[in-house]
């Protein structure tokens, strides 16, 4: 047994948990955010055979695009709007940051 776990963009998340869904991967979705941006993202937990695991990967793969993403800089200290010149900067998001783990055991009641 494996555990995937997908931190992936929010917009992508519907589509592609229908298509995971759809093809009979059970799915927990997960509300996130990343360290670096602090914005929301999606964390899947899918629990799945392990010759079932590539094909869950192509899956998230085909639905996950990557982005480019436009945030503001951070004021240095002391400085406010009025004093500091904003700054915008293109931060690239990938489609899908995915681990897989081993699970030692899986039980459901
Ligand atoms: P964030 O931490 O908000 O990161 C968003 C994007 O900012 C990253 O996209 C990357 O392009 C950039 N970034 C992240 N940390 C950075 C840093 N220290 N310096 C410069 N740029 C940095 P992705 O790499 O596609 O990551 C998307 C989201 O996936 C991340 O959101 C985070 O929530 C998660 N993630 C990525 N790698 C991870 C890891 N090794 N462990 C845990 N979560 C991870």
């Amino acid at each position: 047994m494996k555990l995937i776990i997908a931190i992936i963009q929010t917009q992508d998340s519907y589509e592609l948990i229908g298509a995971l869904t759809k093809v009979g991967y059970a799915v927990t979705k997960l509300s996130s955010s990343g360290g670096f941006l602090k914005t929301e993202n999606t964390t899947l937990l899918i629990g799945t055979h392990e010759e079932k695991v590539d094909k869950a990967v192509e899956i998230i793969r085909s639905v996950c695009a990557s982005r480019q993403k436009i945030v503001s800089d951070t004021l240095p200290f002391g400085y406010t709007e009025l004093n500091y010149p904003s700054r915008s900067v293109s931060v690239s998001l990938g489609g899908a940051t995915i681990f897989v783990l081993d699970i030692d055991r899986f039980e459901k009641y």
